[in-house]
């Protein structure tokens, strides 16, 4: 990230810890017309105080910190998918909103980041089977070109995994010409790209084209922050389909897919 407008001296963790309540409530960024049931917006809520801890730790910076919150919410039966979907991603979300402000600067959210990334290295292995798996399908997940955001592509390519899928990680900023070649050499049932700034999704929209024309194409899946929830934007921009999260594109996947491959 680049340097912040600049604003008085004022405690990150003193800001977050407060912030707890407007937390709560902005935790799905996103989600759009989908409506989140009371029961898992409950759930959600359970998790606040998790929230809260995990982000001071990765303010402070405190991995081993970080890591124990996370591992201790799962000793006391947290579901792994609501520590991605509802403690790291907003606390991250949080991150870039003390940077926008600047509240912290570009190191404390660098190493926010990496703390953040070491956990869901190890919180992955922690994701249970998918009941809307469906096994003996690839993926292949990316960040579309330009694009350094690499948490949320992570996050669906964990799912992904979890849920029985061969996945052909990427990672953030792939060449849209070798995301097509890869695409075409290994034949994926989807194709998962990630974009978090309005300003890639042109480029993105390049990629889709480009992935259309392979014989037989992929599945397109958009996601990423830079369609604010809105599907139709992923759909103009070429996609044949768009989640808010990586939960929500399984559902998804277990619609257009509709059953297991050809064996
Ligand atoms: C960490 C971070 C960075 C890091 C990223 C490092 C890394 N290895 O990932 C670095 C330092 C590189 C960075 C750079 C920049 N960043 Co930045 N960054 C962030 C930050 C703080 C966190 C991103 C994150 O991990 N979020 C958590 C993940 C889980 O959320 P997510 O990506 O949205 O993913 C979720 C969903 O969208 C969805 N999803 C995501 N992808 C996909 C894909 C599919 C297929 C599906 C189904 C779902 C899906 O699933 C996830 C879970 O629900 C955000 C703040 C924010 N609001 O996200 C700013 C933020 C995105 N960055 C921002 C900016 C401005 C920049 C820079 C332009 C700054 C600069 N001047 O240099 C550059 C641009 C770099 C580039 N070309 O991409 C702004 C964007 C504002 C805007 N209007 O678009 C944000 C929002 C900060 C802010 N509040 O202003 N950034």
């Amino acid at each position: 990230m680049g340097p912040a407008p600049r604003r008085g001296p004022v405690s990150a963790l003193g800001r977050a810890g407060g912030q707890h309540a407007r937390l709560v409530r902005a935790r799905r960024p996103g989600r759009g017309a989908v409506s989140v049931p009371r029961a898992e917006q409950a759930a959600g809520d359970a998790l606040g105080p998790v929230l809260d801890a995990y982000l001071a730790a990765i303010l402070a910076p405190d991995g081993p910190r970080a890591w124990a919150t996370i591992r201790d919410a799962l000793a006391a039966g947290a579901d792994p998918r609501a520590l991605y979907l509802d403690v790291l991603a907003p606390a991250m979300v949080e991150v870039g909103r003390l940077w926008e402000t600047a509240r912290i600067g570009v190191a404390q959210e660098h190493l926010a980041t990496q703390i953040t990334q070491t956990v869901l290295a190890r919180l992955a292995p922690e994701l249970e089977e998918d009941p809307t798996a469906l096994p003996g399908r690839t993926a292949v997940v990316a960040g579309t070109p330009g694009e350094l955001h690499a948490i949320g592509a992570r996050m669906v390519a964990d799912f992904l995994e979890a849920a029985g899928w061969e996945v052909l990680f990427v990672g953030p900023d792939a060449p849209g010409a070798d995301i097509v070649d890869l695409a075409a050499r290994r034949r994926p049932d989807v194709v998962a790209l990630s974009t978090a700034l309005a300003a890639n999704v042109l480029a993105a929209g390049r990629v889709f084209a480009a992935l259309r024309r392979l014989q037989p194409p992929p599945l397109i899946a958009a996601g990423g922050r830079a369609y604010d929830g809105d599907r139709a934007r992923a759909l103009v921009a070429g996609a044949d389909i768009y989640a808010a999260d990586p939960s929500l594109l399984l559902a998804e996947l277990a619609l257009a897919l509709d059953g297991p491959s050809a064996p």
